[in-house]
């Protein structure tokens, strides 16, 4: 599990390393039917309230057309699918892989067996032709733990990330220069309100990348990233992540809240109570 020195050094000098046939098959495909079960489920919930849906329609086609058509029917539905995916065991398989603390201590400097705080760690789900939630140029320090040190993660899930579906682009030796000049939109109405200047990317010759299904990137947090376009008609699946340094004074563990849409936990206690 060793990076060799050529690794080790694309990664300083670059910002960022790809790491090939990195996933196994068995967790590709463990996550992918996973997922797919998720979406039947809720097709199959759709199918009771909307004769539009019949059972068999979207077989082997959950991944498009199917997300596609829970998308069409309320937003919510595939907000809540979104929202268990980091949670399901098949997902922390994914991001809990023992070589990546590894590779993070390796690149970090660090020892191999640093304690990690992995966190944010999500599968984005980008709609063709859907810009809402796309990121514009960013370093990631200002969406993280402040002031912690970690580095981030991103690989294709499901299929092969492209120019076409939108796969992330980077600037690669950004990280090099610092916090780079950029703006704070108070009014945006995206989670990404912290943008880069475009005239700092002129500095650089940014990357859009392509990625096989099974590939790995890991990056330096200050690399300036931004989500690609996904002009394509299938839907665009990416593995985020993050792993911050818990050895750092500076490191203070957010506390992470839950929130409960339906009911809170007194109102279910007492809908007993009055039975
Ligand atoms: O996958 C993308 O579109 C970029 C995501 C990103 O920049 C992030 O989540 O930090
Ligand atoms: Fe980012």
């Amino acid at each position: 599990m060793q990076l060799t020195e050529e690794q080790k050094n694309c990664f300083d000098v670059n910002g960022y390393l790809i790491i090939k046939n990195y996933f196994t098959k068995k967790e590709l495909d463990d996550f992918k039917e996973m997922l797919r079960r998720l979406i039947q489920t809720a097709l199959v919930r759709c199918s009771s309230i909307n004769s539009e849906i019949k059972l068999d329609m979207y077989d082997g086609k959950e991944f498009d057309e199917g997300l596609l058509k829970l998308e069409s029917i309320d937003h919510n539905i595939i907000s809540n699918i979104y929202d268990t995916i980091p949670n399901t065991p098949e997902f922390l398989r994914i991001v809990s892989k023992e070589t990546t603390s590894n590779y993070i201590n390796q690149l970090s400097n660090r020892d191999i067996d640093t304690p990690l705080f992995a966190t944010y760690n999500r599968c984005r789900l980008d709609l063709p032709k859907d810009d809402r939630r796309n990121v514009k140029w960013h370093q990631e320090v200002f969406y993280s733990i402040p002031k912690s040190e970690f580095l981030q993660t991103w690989s294709p899930l499901i299929r092969d990330t492209t120019i076409e579906n939108g796969s992330i682009e980077i600037c690669p030796t950004s990280h090099k220069n610092g916090i780079a000049n950029q703006s704070y939109d108070p009014d945006s109405n995206t989670p990404t309100p912290y943008t880069v200047e475009e005239k700092e990317i002129e500095k650089y010759h940014p990357l859009r990348t392509e990625m096989k299904l099974g590939d790995f990137m890991i990056f330096n947090s200050r690399l300036i990233h931004r989500s690609g376009v996904n002009l394509s008609k299938e839907i665009r699946f990416s593995l985020v992540g993050m792993y911050h340094n818990t050895d750092l004074e500076s490191f203070i563990p957010p506390k992470i809240e839950l929130t409960l849409p339906n009911l809170s936990n007194l109102n279910y206690y007492d809908e007993f109570k009055k039975n």
